[in-house]
């Protein structure tokens, strides 16, 4: 049976995952008012992304025996400076989530939870991609998004993303 402490780790995890599908939300949001259909589209999957993990952890307590409890969304941001600040907030907000999904890690170790930590392991390869994608758009928009024409290019190239 899982430790009381480690489900309650993972139970956190799913509000973090779901105001990380908000937050993702907000951006495409943003990027939508501002014509800039690509971008808001690549935001617009990352939120469905993170819905998906945050249903994967309530599935892997539910057979763990234990009830998730589903607390309150805090409301993401929604306004930015600039075009790129919600690129860099999105990169800063996944190693905010790679070091709670680091933590959980940890305790599943120190638990001998050998199946949460395979469990988890799964999120932390999914985490090293997630903040590669996250800095890799940031460079990309530092060295593109400063012409209006790399801008449109860029904003074509995330509109392709299912
Ligand atoms: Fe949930 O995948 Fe990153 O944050």
């Amino acid at each position: 049976m899982i430790a009381k402490k480690l489900s309650e780790m993972l139970n956190e995890q799913i509000n973090k995952e779901l105001y990380s599908a908000y937050l993702y939300r907000a951006i495409s949001n943003y990027y939508a008012a501002k014509g800039l259909k690509g971008f808001s589209n690549w935001f617009a999957v990352q939120a469905g992304e993170e819905l998906d993990h945050a249903w994967k952890i309530n599935g892997y307590l539910i057979d763990e025996g234990v009830v998730p409890v589903l607390e309150t969304i805090s409301a993401p941001v929604g306004s930015f400076d600039d075009l790129r600040a919600p690129l860099v907030a999105a990169y800063e907000h996944e190693k905010f989530i790679t070091s709670s999904i680091n933590e959980i890690f940890k305790a599943a170790d120190g638990e001998d939870d050998y199946r949460t930590k395979r469990f988890i392991g799964w999120f932390i390869d999914e985490q090293a991609e997630e903040e590669k994608n996250a800095s890799d758009l940031v460079t990309e928009y530092d060295l593109f998004g400063s012409s209006s024409q790399g801008l449109f290019m860029l904003d074509s190239k995330l509109g392709d993303r299912k």
